[in-house]
């Protein structure tokens, strides 16, 4: 097919309750939307990139930047045969991953919507359910438990608790007294440093499945130290953005586990490559999350179909975030179980009537 026409969105969609991490709080939830279309068909992909680069270098200012001066203005106009044929506009420019996945994402969903496939069914995922968790902000001990027991009631398959520094020992100490066996893990967004090897260490006493990025967004070879002195598996997130950061990871057992943001690689293709190379060094995968739209979600539960993402992801559902959604499809999990939407590409469609409400045009591209 070739592509006919982009336009680039940017939303606004107010979140139920903020959102807590040991970087700062959310509010909102501010994206860009890419729309592309190819003969009667239609892409979309949603960037998970924040207005400050608070969780990682990227700012949706930034690459809404590069989308429009670099990639978009090329990219309509292109006969593509398979979604790899982007890789030539997007190699040139280093960095900015959220920004290039963007576009990747968006080709995959028009890609598989052209051969009137699944995205799953592309991706050689074999599951109509994927396990989730939820993943709770950083809150006072009493409201963290009445957020675990909701969670457990709704049959979620595991709690994450995001920590920072003196938010932690004593945290989950009262969580485990409350709540002995369930699977519990921890992210604490960079907040430590090897100086806390100490704090760290007493985590083993809680058996956390795993400990969600403690050291640097920067730094992989600190972890190496880390993982050492604990028994507790590290999990990277911020760390990871390419198959090589997972090779060189695993390779120096600076963790055990990887998380997996398709927005945070660079695109579909990146996050496969990083799937396989853990496979291939036995270390389990999980998909991550961003708080992202219905847009970004569903891309994420098609790839978590994938056979190495053995541990509940962080795609719970969208009700838990926002009053309405964007598209008009639910993404709500039963039972802890996220059902991969059905139909073509990534299989849900935009509410245009509620997203006019919700966003601007940023621009529109045709060949
Ligand atoms: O580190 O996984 C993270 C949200 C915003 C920024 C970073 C992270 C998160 C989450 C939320 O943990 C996951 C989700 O429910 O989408
Ligand atoms: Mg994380």
């Amino acid at each position: 097919f070739t592509i006919k026409r982009a336009e680039l969105r940017m939303v606004h969609l107010p979140l139920l309750t903020p959102f807590v991490i040991s970087t700062g709080t959310m509010t909102h939830k501010t994206f860009p939307l890419l729309i592309l279309e190819a003969d009667g068909i239609t892409g979309i992909a949603e960037g998970v990139m924040d207005p400050l680069p608070d969780y990682l270098e990227e700012t949706t200012a930034g690459a809404l930047d590069l989308l429009r001066t670099a990639v978009l203005p090329k990219l309509v106009g292109m006969r593509i045969a398979s979604p790899t044929d982007i890789a030539p506009l997007l190699a040139p420019w280093r960095g900015n991953r959220m920004a290039k996945a963007v576009a990747e994402m968006a080709v995959w969903d028009l890609w598989a919507r052209s051969l009137d496939l699944p995205l799953c069914a592309l991706l050689g995922g074999a599951r109509d359910l994927i396990e989730v968790g939820v993943s709770l902000g950083i809150a006072p001990l009493d409201v963290t438990l009445d957020r675990i027991a909701e969670a457990q009631a709704q049959g979620y398959r595991r709690i994450k608790l995001k920590i920072k520094q003196g938010h932690d020992l004593a945290l989950l100490a009262g969580v485990r007294d409350q709540f002995p066996d369930i699977k519990l893990t921890v992210d604490a967004n960079t907040d430590y440093g090897l100086t806390d090897l100490a704090t760290l260490r007493k985590m083993d006493a809680f058996g956390l499945d795993y400990i969600e990025q403690p050291l640097a967004f920067d730094d992989i070879l600190d972890h190496v130290q880390v993982q050492a002195a604990l028994q507790t598996a590290i999990c990277l997130d911020e760390s990871i953005r390419t198959a090589k950061d997972a090779r060189i990871a695993l390779q120096m057992a600076a963790a055990r586990v990887i998380n997996i943001k398709v927005g945070r690689v660079g695109g579909i293709a990146e996050a496969r490559a990083i799937h396989d190379v853990c496979a291939a060094f036995g270390a389990p995968v999980w998909c991550g999350g961003m708080l992202e739209g219905g847009v970004g979600r569903a891309h994420n539960i098609h790839l978590a179909t994938m056979p190495n993402f053995t541990k509940p992801g962080d795609t719970s559902s969208a009700s838990r975030y926002f009053a309405r959604d964007i598209i008009n499809e639910q993404l709500e999990a039963k039972d802890g179980l996220m059902s991969v939407p059905q139909g073509a590409g990534i299989g849900v469609t935009l509410d245009m009537a509620y997203l006019d409400t919700v966003s601007d045009v940023v621009e529109v591209w045709t060949a």
